[in-house]
């Protein structure tokens, strides 16, 4: 078993025990939004460590959908590289998890679609767009059968 490294941003790591430690039934939401969050369980890309990453839920279908908004900074956050190093992820949603692999999204159409339901799941990510240079990279989590 591979060692899990918290995230170092004191809010997220306790977002993840609240989450992780209730089974899915506490701290399910982004603070005083109400709106739904997921846990992406991955693999650090350097580290080989176990990584939990709190994300906005939107999901369609079986799928979800995965932003690598990081509030509109100017970089991608670290799960990006390490989702595309190893795609193989645990997703928590509420009290289910599911065993998915992680695709960018890079046809058009498909992007265009996706990142109109993520914007439908968390408005705020149409401003996070505006405020960086990046196109954020908008992921797939289908389930591994
Ligand atoms: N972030 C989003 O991008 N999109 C969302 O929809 C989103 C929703 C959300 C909801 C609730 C919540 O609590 C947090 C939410 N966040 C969302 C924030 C998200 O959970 C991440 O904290 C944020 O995106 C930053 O991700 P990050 O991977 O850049 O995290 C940093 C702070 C981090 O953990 N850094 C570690 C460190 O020690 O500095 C390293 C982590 C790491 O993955 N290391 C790799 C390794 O090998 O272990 C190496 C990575 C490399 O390339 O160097």
């Amino acid at each position: 078993m591979s060692e899990y490294i918290p995230s170092p941003s004191a809010w997220v790591a306790e977002q993840v025990e609240l989450y992780e430690g209730s089974g899915g039934t506490e701290g399910l939401t982004l603070r005083d939004t109400g709106l739904p969050v997921i846990i992406v369980t991955n693999r650090g890309v350097k580290t080989g460590a176990i990584r939990k990453t709190p994300l906005m839920r939107v999901a369609d279908g079986q799928n979800y959908v995965l932003v690598a908004s990081q509030g509109g900074a100017p970089k991608n956050p670290l799960w990006y590289a390490n989702l595309k190093a190893d795609p193989n992820v645990e997703i928590r949603d509420k009290t289910e998890v599911y065993k998915m692999r992680v695709r960018e999204v890079s046809d058009p159409a498909e992007r265009q679609r996706l990142w109109a339901l993520a914007v439908e799941a968390f408005p705020p990510y149409a401003e996070y767009q505006k405020k960086t240079a990046r196109t954020i990279p908008v992921l797939v989590a289908e389930p591994v059968a």
